[in-house]
């Protein structure tokens, strides 16, 4: 691993412009992990990075510090050829969407990640599926390298540390997560605050928005499977942002018996945008039946289907799981 550190180094140093890839509806791990790369790249190699995200940027992490620094890929020049172009937490390059040439067309990209199912897309690939988020291995990799960490930057990889623990409840909360924090608070991070800028700022039409989906839960196989669904009625009702969803099917898993919690809202295009979450089982060959990917016990997927033909389809294989 030191190796690709190193080379990592050696390639920043390299290059004269740089990019950072975000995974499409980005999430506090790869915003978080985003903007300590690019201080990072500032503050220790003097140089100016492009922070880049896809699709809808939630309101919710604007707390980050230097989050003005994001731009939408709609708005940069797609036909420029990036020296290098780093992709954090971005489990496979379908998750680049409109992004996904600008990333090939760099002279040499590099993949940070800790999604078990990535494949290694890039010609520098830093994984590690044990880590418990992006910013572990990039705070592995700024002390390998000595870097100075600012307060700003310890910051940004707390809140990736905090939201992909689950506020350190999920399974990946390991010693090392806690290590981790323990570090971060020492350069100042407060953690009440971080929490509280993140989890406690939702809009009242949110909170409103996030009971009725849960009263509309349906419970099937004695309760051990539960299922949710949202649609662009249910959105526009509410007034609805696309992180209105954030953390509904946490609440569904919540429930004593259930082992299955999903959520599947209609996307614009008339898709199924699913959000699983287990206790015990293991999402990972569900999801890539459906083209998606994630974690052991927190995964996701699109089907490409009409909501309700999704939800029939989507609830026959988890029940053909659950006895
Ligand atoms: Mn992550």
């Amino acid at each position: 691993m030191e190796n690709l550190y190193l080379e990592l180094k050696n390639r920043i140093v390299e290059a004269d412009s740089i990019v950072i890839f975000s995974h499409v509806n980005p999430d506090g791990d790869t915003l978080g992990s985003s903007l300590a790369l690019n201080l990072m790249i500032e503050n220790y190699f003097g140089k100016k990075a492009d922070s880049v995200f896809v699709g809808t940027m939630p309101n919710l992490y604007s707390y980050l510090p230097e989050f003005y620094r994001f731009k939408n890929i709609e708005g940069i020049d797609k036909d420029k050829k990036y020296d290098l172009a780093i992709a954090v937490d971005v489990a496979s390059k379908d998750r680049l969407v409109t992004a996904t040439q600008v990333f090939n067309d760099a002279k040499y990209r590099i993949n940070i990640d800790h999604h078990v199912t990535n494949i290694g897309y890039a010609d520098l690939n830093i994984i590690d599926g044990d880590a418990a988020c992006v910013g572990m291995i990039l705070h592995r990799i700024f002390k390998e390298w000595d870097a100075p960490i600012s307060l700003d930057i310890a910051r940004c990889l707390y809140t990736s540390l905090m939201t992909d623990t689950g506020c350190f409840k999920y399974d990946n909360t390991s010693p090392d997560a806690f290590i981790l924090a323990a570090d971060l608070v020492g350069y100042g991070v407060m953690p009440y605050k971080e929490y509280r800028e993140c989890y406690e700022t939702k809009p009242q039409s949110m909170i409103q928005f996030q009971a009725n989906i849960v009263a509309n839960t349906i419970f099937y196989n004695q309760g051990k499977i539960a299922f949710s669904k949202i649609t662009r009625n249910d959105m526009s009702k509410y007034n609805a942002e696309d992180d209105y969803t954030e953390g509904i099917v946490e609440v569904l898993r919540s429930s004593k018996n259930v082992e299955v919690a999903a959520i599947l809202k209609e996307t614009k295009d008339g898709y199924t945008k699913v959000s699983l979450r287990s206790k015990t089982l293991d999402l990972t060959p569900i999801v890539m039946d459906f083209g998606g990917g994630g974690h052991k016990f927190s995964a996701g997927c699109t089907i490409k289907k009409p909501i309700a033909i999704a939800f029939d389809k989507l609830l026959k294989r988890v029940q053909s799981e659950i006895e």
